[in-house]
């Protein structure tokens, strides 16, 4: 839905409709002018949010500077993990209500959002509150010149007010993964969640007040990115550093609003991710393994592969292989009965999803399966819903196999020999995730390394330690988190040098 859209839709705000303020200092703030929240599975508003003007932003930016200036800045780490481990079972306890909000605003199968966004949103802040207390700073005693000694060492400090800018497909999970290092550290937030998916990160305002986390340390502001919330945080001259996921080109347009006050960033960006099937793997465990990949989240995983390459002598296998776990793919509402394929985002994203369906087949594709919309029955027909879409016969320069799509689909093309495939594979302005699927271990810890990607799998996908960097290379990101990646970011050490 467009921003002018969006603003019509609401005009009249229906009251029924679950009202999502701005959050800041604990508080649920009035102002801001309204916006409709769209359920993607049936195409009806199901809440109403409030996108914030500069008076709402600034007064964010002072609720957290206040906080970093008040008990937040001078509690003790303990403390502060403490209130972590408080925030994850409060998310834990409210676990139905962040369910219902999170599938509400995305249309995602309720099996998905319970077994992997709501659950992982709680894991963030267990794990960040362990690995804060884990990681030690540099220290050494030295002679110094005039025969003395001196004794040097590091200490972290936060970095102050962190901008955390958040995309729709894993929401609360996305965004949870920077607030709690962020917060480990010691900073004070403000989060701008997607305009589509503002649910959880206002349900997530309530647990940090219920847990006793201070005024001021987690603030929400709702809206849009250009000309609105986004870019009036990012842009405040309050915000020392922004971390953001979501596509590369805002990514750039927020370096360009970060660069006056050269802040800190960290972007973790698009892609348009490779898998590469050699002739010698599981073939089925493959098969299971990309499938689930490509579709999962309706191919809305920044991590999912859009071109699969294919050792020629398995290549046919592999294609009906995949063909028949397209069709078992059941479409509809959430909670249906084994629905495991939801919607996409919105009506826009499906226009854009299905002009690449066009394109596919005017570069060339051989339609496997899918291309279009699926018929569905009641609420669902109403829904953002395409069809799982698998091509043959795209050349590997076509645009529908260079750019990222974003949606449940993608491009197999046959390969023969290693080198080529690697080359094939790396042939990429993106950099984010690869897999490699192969029996032969030195063959995928080979290939492993030699692609141009910040992760690559070996017969696995979306599979990781969150203590290991996470990130992309190329036009996928700047920076890794996850572990003391994260907290490198979130902090700043202060090297201090004591002549004894
Ligand atoms: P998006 O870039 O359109 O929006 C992300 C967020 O940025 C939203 O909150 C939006 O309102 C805000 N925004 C937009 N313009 C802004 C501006 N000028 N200033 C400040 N904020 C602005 O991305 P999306 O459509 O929400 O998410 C999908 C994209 O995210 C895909 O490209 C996907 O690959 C990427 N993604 C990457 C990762 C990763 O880990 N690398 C993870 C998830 C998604
Ligand atoms: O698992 C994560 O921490 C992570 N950042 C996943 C990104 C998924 C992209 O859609």
């Amino acid at each position: 839905m467009t921003e002018a859209a969006i603003h019509e839709a609401v005009s009249d705000p229906a009251p029924a409709l679950r009202q999502l303020r701005n959050f800041v200092g604990n508080r649920f703030i009035e102002g801001g002018k309204p916006f409709a929240v769209v359920d993607p599975a049936t195409g009806r508003q199901h809440a109403t949010a409030y996108e914030a003007d500069a008076a709402i932003v600034d007064s964010a930016v002072a609720a957290a500077r206040a906080a970093l200036d008040g008990p937040w800045g001078s509690m003790t780490l303990a403390k502060r993990r403490a209130l972590l481990m408080k925030v994850a079972d409060g998310i834990e306890a409210r676990f139905d209500e962040f369910l219902a909000a999170e599938i509400a605003d995305t249309g995602k199968p309720h099996s998905l959002a319970s077994h992997l966004d709501i659950p992982r949103g709680a894991a963030n802040f267990r794990v960040f509150a362990d690995v804060i207390a884990a990681l030690p700073t540099e220290s050494f005693d030295f002679d110094t010149p005039d025969g003395g000694k001196a004794i040097n060492y590091a200490v972290r400090r936060p970095l102050g007010v962190v901008a955390v800018v958040s995309p729709w497909n894993l929401p609360l999970l996305l965004m949870t993964w920077k607030v709690a290092p962020a917060l480990a550290c010691g900073n004070a937030v403000i989060v701008k969640p997607s305009e589509e998916t503002p649910s959880t990160a206002t349900l997530l305002g309530e647990v940090m007040a219920e847990a006793g986390v201070p005024e001021g340390v987690y603030n929400v502001v709702q809206g849009f990115g250009p000309s609105s919330a986004g870019e009036m945080l990012v842009s405040h001259p309050g915000v020392r550093a922004i971390t953001f996921t979501g596509e590369t080109r805002t990514g750039s347009a927020i370096m360009r609003s970060a660069a006056p006050h050269v802040k800190a960033l960290s972007f973790e960006l698009g892609g348009k991710n490779a898998a590469i099937v050699f002739a010698d793997a599981d073939l089925d465990a493959a098969v299971a393994g990309l499938s689930r990949a490509v579709f999962l989240n309706t191919g809305q995983v920044c991590l999912a592969p859009e071109r699969i390459y294919v050792e020629r002598s398995v290549f046919d296998a592999f294609v009906t292989g995949m063909k028949a776990k397209a069709a078992a793919l059941k479409p509809g509402l959430p909670s249906d009965a084994g629905v495991d394929f939801g919607p996409l985002i919105s009506a826009e994203h499906r226009n854009k999803v299905l002009d690449y369906y066009r394109l596919a087949e005017q570069e060339g594709a051989t339609v496997v399966t899918g291309g279009g919309i699926p018929v569905l029955d009641g609420d669902a027909a109403g829904g953002f819903f395409v069809e799982p879409t698998l091509w043959t016969d795209l050349p590997h320069d076509a645009r529908v196999c260079r750019e990222e799509i974003f949606g449940p689909c993608a491009a197999i093309i046959p390969f023969d020999s290693e080198a080529e495939a690697v080359r094939l594979a790396n042939d990429s302005p993106y950099g984010l995730a690869a897999s490699v699927w192969t029996r032969d271990l030195s063959r995928g810890h080979r290939i492993g390394g030699a692609m141009e990607v910040g992760i690559s799998w070996v017969n696995c996908w979306f599979l990781r330690d969150l203590r290991t960097p996470f990130g992309g290379a190329k036009l996928s990101g700047i920076g890794r988190e996850g572990g003391a990646h994260s907290i490198n970011f979130y902090s700043e050490p202060t090297n201090i040098c004591i002549k004894l």
